[in-house]
């Protein structure tokens, strides 16, 4: 009977098929990987980044995600501990217990866990990699992306000194980058804006605050509006969006909402209170593809420009947002960006490159698009669990 519903194809009327598939095989592994330069935001500096990925087997095939929090609770409240004992204890049994016919399903499975979105986003997104390869599709098409290749930027720490910065930046214009993010908190904003601007007059340049201000802050904010910048992303609470709304009426550069949305309702929710201007849409924070789909197709509908930002993402995870930014609405420049400014050696093949024109391809192969390097994967390993 297993046998059989694993091969099991229903066809309908329609002509569309249907297909039914068993997952055999989970696969967890935690990996430890040095970024090439550290990273600082408002929460502090990573410098080694600890990656849980997630490989499932259904039908021959084999699928991956990433979890993408960060090493400490400081972004969100997930670790890779949290994650690796949701998935374990939760995500993973429920995947295995009944077949399934499309990434979506599996996606309302998970409903019942609160929160928790980074594993369930590992787990989802691995497989919406299986089921576009067995339609023999990307799973940029599999999603409606259309765009053939994404508009890229650059988000850059902080660093020890405005000069170091503004080398980092010339770096990123020479290599074709098409906007420039760099982190502000107190003490490291104003003066640094200015710096920037009286060398670079023209670039494309946003600031992200990573719920460093509060509103106490508001006349120090409205120093931000001289700078002519693209966005302000997260200035206020992580949680918070009637304070961006109280925020965004006393300022002309757009906010941009990150921490603060976590699905579609959140999304409306921030849009009908004037929250924000903007949305970044992170595959991870927002629980996985079909979820960030509906926040990208909700903000389409009201015209609201999106990007997809990142997480310091492998390049399983970079390959997933790379799928993810072809859809129609992420016509801002992303925080997706070449595999050589984190690693010395990525875990993918190729490597994610982006051209002098500033894009990356999408690419068109089956799955993924990019071919996880096993032995290295292997190497960078520190952890790893079974489950069949
Ligand atoms: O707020 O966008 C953020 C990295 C870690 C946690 C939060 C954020 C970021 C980035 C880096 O800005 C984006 C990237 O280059 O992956
Ligand atoms: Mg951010």
């Amino acid at each position: 009977m297993e046998r059989e519903a694993i091969q099991l194809r229903f066809v309908f009327g329609n002509n569309q098929a249907f297909l039914l598939m068993k997952i055999a095989h989970v696969e967890l592994r935690e990996l430890r990987l040095p970024l090439v330069s550290f990273f600082e935001t408002s929460f502090g500096r990573t410098t080694d980044r600890r990656i849980v990925l997630v490989r499932v087997e259904a039908d021959d095939l084999t699928g991956w995600g990433e979890v993408t929090c960060g090493e400490k609770p400081f972004y969100s409240y997930e670790t890779p501990e949290t994650a690796w004992h949701i998935l374990r204890d939760y995500l993973i049994p429920w995947s295995l217990e009944r077949s399934w016919s499309n990434a979506c399903e599996i996606a309302a499975r998970f409903h019942p866990v609160r929160g928790h979105p980074m594993a369930k986003a590992a787990m989802e997104n691995a497989l919406w990699d299986i089921e576009a390869q067995e339609k023999g599709i990307s799973i940029a098409k599999l999603l409606g992306g259309t765009l053939e290749e994404i508009p890229c930027g650059v988000s850059i720490g902080i660093q020890e000194s405005v000069e170091a910065l503004l080398e980092k930046i010339e770096r990123e214009l020479s290599a074709g980058y098409q906007r420039i993010k760099i982190k502000v908190k107190p003490g490291w904003d104003i003066e640094v804006l200015e710096r920037i601007r009286s060398k670079f007059p023209d670039i494309r340049l946003m600031v992200d605050a990573n719920s460093a201000y509060t509103l106490a802050d508001l006349d120090h904010l409205k120093q931000f509006d001289r700078f002519d910048l693209m966005m302000i992303e997260q200035p206020l609470g992580w949680d918070d969006m009637v304070e961006h709304a109280r925020l965004q009426k006393e300022l002309q550069t757009p906010l941009c909402l990150d921490e603060s949305i976590h699905s579609a309702d959140d999304a409306r929710k921030a849009l009908d209170l004037g929250a924000c201007r903007i949305i970044n849409i992170k595959l991870g924070r927002v629980g996985g593809y079909a979820s960030a789909r509906n926040i990208h197709d909700l903000c389409r509908a009201r015209g609201v420009p999106v990007w997809c930002g990142g997480m310091l993402e492998s390049g399983i995870g970079r390959a997933h947002n790379i799928a993810l930014s072809s859809l129609p609405g992420f016509t801002l420049p992303g925080d997706v960006s070449a595999s050589r400014r984190y690693w010395q050696q990525d875990i993918i093949q190729p490597e994610v490159t982006v051209s002098p024109r500033g894009v990356i391809p999408v690419p068109k192969t089956p799955g993924l698009g990019y071919v996880p390097d096993l032995e290295r994967i292997e190497k960078v390993t520190v952890r790893k669990e079974s489950f069949s």
